[in-house]
């Protein structure tokens, strides 16, 4: 059985595929590390208090638990990058190669590494942005993002080490919440809405952004670390899309359940981040070599997510 090992357990997207990954390879084979301690509903799985930016304490960790699939999900977002540029980078850079090079010496099987939509940038082509396009993004969270890539295809390259990764749109959860990111809004608006209460917007109402449901991005990362190798055509990261809405939009969606609701809109620096952003994303490439297909729509979530929170 393999022994897998979860980094940025405690965040939204590390909590989700860690409950998911016990499921599957059985809660004795996961390990769970974060900087921060686990929150009550992740209490049953293995957890050691682990810092990214230790490569001894990572290669460490890695080699006594004789550990074979890596996910790395640790770092900060877009707009809590903005606010601290310098130590997002080191977190998000120096985090990657460290566990990269820890993978490398102690040979994990997998490694996968989450890329983002804040990879692209303004001169990219936003409406169907295509796998390979021009890539020039403006937050420090974009760059890191974008250089992480190209690190993991230097280890695939160079070393062999079998790295995969998706660009991931704004993901939607009702488990745990969102911190820092500039998608987090399309989260808050539920919580408002269910609460009987107005939202204020910080991106305006015809900002539109590609989003997915947790669900789906938990299935997306499980079924590209489970394909052949010799399926997977990219070593960079996969353009990865469900579907893209505005606030307008969720709001109308979510008055649908509450025709009460109503949003109004008071944009920030976010909302020049995200116009920065595509709109749409072309994800034919990771739909041929590994089968991707996305199971919740707009509606779909919507109803899952109003279900969950009432
Ligand atoms: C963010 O908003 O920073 C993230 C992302 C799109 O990667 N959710």
């Amino acid at each position: 059985m393999k022994r897998v090992l979860v980094t940025g357990a405690c965040g939204q997207l590390g909590s989700e595929i860690s409950l998911a990954l016990a499921d599957r390879y059985g809660i004795e084979n996961v390990l769970i590390t974060d900087i921060n301690p686990p929150s009550e509903y992740l209490g049953k799985l293995k957890f050691i208090a682990m810092d990214v930016l230790d490569d001894q304490q990572v290669n460490q960790i890695i080699k006594e638990h004789d550990v074979k699939l890596v996910y790395h999900l640790a770092a900060m977002l877009s707009a809590s990058g903005e606010q601290n540029p310098r130590i997002a980078w080191k977190l998000n850079m120096d985090g990657l190669i460290n566990v990269l090079e820890a993978c490398k010496e102690n040979q994990v099987d997998r490694v996968f590494w989450p890329s983002s939509i804040a990879a692209f940038g303004s001169h990219t082509q936003l409406v169907q942005t295509p796998q390979y396009t021009i890539m020039d993004p403006e937050t420090i969270y974009g760059i890191s993002k974008l250089s992480g890539e190209l690190w993991c295809q230097y280890y695939y390259d160079r070393f062999d080490l079998d790295v995969r990764s998706v660009r991931f749109p704004g993901l939607i959860s009702y488990k745990s919440p969102p911190g820092g990111g500039t998608t987090d809004y399309a989260v808050a608006i539920f919580h408002s809405a269910v609460r009987g209460k107005h939202y204020q917007c910080f991106l305006g109402e015809d900002t539109r952004l590609p989003m997915m449901f947790m669900s789906d991005a938990v299935n997306a990362a499980m079924a590209l670390m489970s394909a052949p190798k010799e399926s997977i055509s990219i070593r960079s990261s996969y353009n990865l899309a469900a579907f893209s809405v505005t606030p307008q939009e969720l709001t109308a969606a979510l008055q649908n359940h509450f025709p009460e609701f109503s949003t109004v809109y008071q944009t920030d620096f976010r909302d020049l981040i995200a116009k920065t952003w595509p709109r749409t994303i072309d994800d034919s490439v990771a739909r041929r070599d590994w089968g991707w297909q996305h199971e919740f729509g707009l509606r779909e979530m919507v109803a899952e997510m109003v279900h969950n929170l009432t």
